[in-house]
């Protein structure tokens, strides 16, 4: 690839209103019409050192609920890299919903967020960073525990 210029994304991000959480907003090469490549850096935009990454891919049905969970120290990023998905975000106090359709931007999920994914377009592919490597025991995976654990 030749050399292009580095582009900021320059789509309105949205305003995260819960605690624990944030919009990274990543840099790319805009290669058109032969592609972009878009960039995360560990420690650098990417707020921690990268464990483990997951995707999720194959989301045909549309009435699928995903997550529904909250972690109890797990750091992590979420990124929509294709389709678009919506992401719910409940800190105990204050809920919100972000419509995730662009591969420039990543919302944090820090502890103690209580998370759901719904409404998958089919071609939605949504790839996870992650602090630490998977232990089932740091899920907090029903509702009335979240609320209790974020009293103590
Ligand atoms: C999260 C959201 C955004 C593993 O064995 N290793 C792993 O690294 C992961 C992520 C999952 N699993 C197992 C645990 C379950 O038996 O895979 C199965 C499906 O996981 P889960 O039902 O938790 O998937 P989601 O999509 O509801 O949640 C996932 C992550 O698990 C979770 O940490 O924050 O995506």
């Amino acid at each position: 690839m030749a050399q292009v210029k580095k582009t900021k994304n320059k789509i309105k991000l949205p305003k995260i209103k819960v605690k624990n959480s944030g919009m990274i907003n990543l840099q790319f090469y805009d290669d058109f019409p032969d592609g972009n490549l878009v960039i995360g850096e560990s420690l650098k935009n990417i707020p921690f050192s990268i464990k483990r990454f997951y995707f999720i891919n194959n989301l045909y049905n549309k009435t699928a609920n995903r997550g529904l969970h909250a972690h109890k120290k797990l750091e992590q990023i979420i990124f929509c890299v294709n389709g678009s998905f919506l992401l719910g975000l409940d800190d105990g106090n204050t809920k919100q919903k972000i419509k995730m359709d662009s591969p420039y931007y990543g919302v944090r999920l820090g502890p103690l967020l209580w998370h759901t994914m719904s409404n998958f377009s089919a071609d939605c592919v949504i790839l996870v960073l992650a602090a630490d490597y998977y232990k089932e025991s740091d899920y907090i995976r029903n509702y009335e525990d979240f609320k209790k654990f974020i009293k103590k």
